[in-house]
């Protein structure tokens, strides 16, 4: 049994599902290598300090250079802020280390290419964490697919709704200011749609679409900052959101589907409802993230009388990483989703090869994003980048 030395960079939201992911895909998971969590990496020396402790590293960095450039760290997780990704994944891939990064894998179509290519040319393991690829239902549906129980795929329909931000007095957060973020919803959650509809029905060629924010003005955060979640204290002064709360577009498939996507954080209700529809000639699948236990699918070769969408429970052992946790039923949460991220990384690595998504993924994921962001301004289709 091999080990691998671990260097987070974050921990506040994503470095806290990563950290438990660490901790715990050796206990459930026959990995080797095994994730050996050497060090956290933040620039605040007292709080990455206590965050090593909370979260389980045997220590703690301020700067990003000395966390990759040890020789105890053979993979940099970067679990930051968009505004932080290239850097410190150029420097980790620098230093050939294996390299997860947090979704999106960049906050410009530009960035995305140049950490693509320097992860070609560096030869190492490099993924790109759209973690909702790893939730056992989303992994089914895909085996539904690839054994074509739905037929020709015609038609994808993906809508994610939030509703954290829906209060105009929450403050701005770093989600809402572009140049650390990139964009606000588009990027933050459409992205994932994006990647998920990329991994079950195929690359996108063309969009249109728009994008609107409807809450220009809130309250600046206080530097006590927000707690590890998406939680923030808002301060006196007022300041300008600078990205979009909600994205709206069509997409054409390579293969002839047809696609429609919604993201908005303004939705009263909706806490995190990931969710999509895939309507294929033989049949369809249904899944929502808030009930992510379970696939709703039809097919149209079932008895007349007996037919109608049902719910399969995906928590049987044959069932994609069930069989490591619990007995059926005994369902699974967000976190897990996590856990199978890094169980494949680990795969990855002691097979020397990138699992998907890949940072071709992700490149390809912000060139559909780039391509709705200018489909805005043009006020018509805009053609997506290819590779
Ligand atoms: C906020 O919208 C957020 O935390 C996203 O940043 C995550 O990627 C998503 O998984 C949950 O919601």
């Amino acid at each position: 049994m091999s080990t691998i030395g671990v260097g987070l960079v974050g921990y506040k939201f994503m470095g806290r599902a990563h950290s438990n992911a660490y901790r715990q895909v050796a206990h459930f998971f026959d990995v080797d290598p095994k994730p050996r969590m050497v060090a956290v990496c933040g620039r605040n020396a007292q709080a990455v300090e206590e965050a090593a402790a909370l979260l389980g590293w045997e220590g703690s960095e301020t700067d990003y250079r000395k966390l990759v450039a040890r020789d105890d760290i053979g993979l940099v997780d970067v679990a930051t802020p968009g505004d932080l990704h290239k850097d410190v994944v150029l420097a980790a891939l620098a230093a050939g280390k294996h390299v997860l990064c947090e979704k999106p894998l960049a906050n410009t179509l530009a960035e995305a290419r140049e950490m693509m290519d320097a992860a070609e040319q560096a030869g190492v393991v490099a993924m790109v964490n759209f973690n909702y690829r790893r939730v056992p239902a989303v992994q089914f549906a895909k085996r539904i697919i690839d054994d074509g129980l739905i037929g020709e795929i015609r038609h994808w329909r993906g809508i994610y709704l939030q509703d954290w931000i829906n209060d105009p007095n929450f403050p701005l957060v770093w989600r809402m200011r572009k140049e650390i973020a990139g964009s606000g919803a588009l990027g933050d959650i459409a992205a994932h749609s994006v990647d998920l509809a990329r991994f079950l029905v195929g690359d996108i060629t063309e969009v249109v679409g728009t994008m609107d924010t409807y809450i220009r003005q809130r309250p600046v955060e206080t530097e006590s900052g927000g707690g590890a979640g998406l939680s923030a204290e808002a301060g006196q002064e007022m300041g300008e959101v600078t990205v979009d709360d909600a994205t709206t577009f069509l997409a054409r498939f390579a293969n002839g589907a047809s696609g429609t996507f919604e993201a908005t954080r303004l939705a009263p209700g909706r806490r995190n409802y990931n969710s999509f529809e895939i309507n294929g000639s033989r049949g369809s699948i249904a899944f929502n993230l808030e009930r992510l236990n379970e696939l709703q699918v039809y097919f149209v070769d079932d008895p007349a009388g007996l037919q109608g969408f049902r719910t399969i429970n995906v928590t049987d052992a044959d069932h994609p990483y069930a069989a490591a946790w619990w007995p059926a039923g005994h369902i699974l949460g967000y976190e897990h989703t996590f856990v199978h991220v890094i169980k494949d990384l680990m795969d990855g690595i002691a097979a020397g090869k990138s699992p998907h998504p890949t940072f071709e993924d992700g490149f390809r994921c912000q060139a559909v994003l780039e391509a709705v962001a200018q489909s805005v301004v043009d006020h018509g289709w805009a053609t997506v980048e290819q590779p």
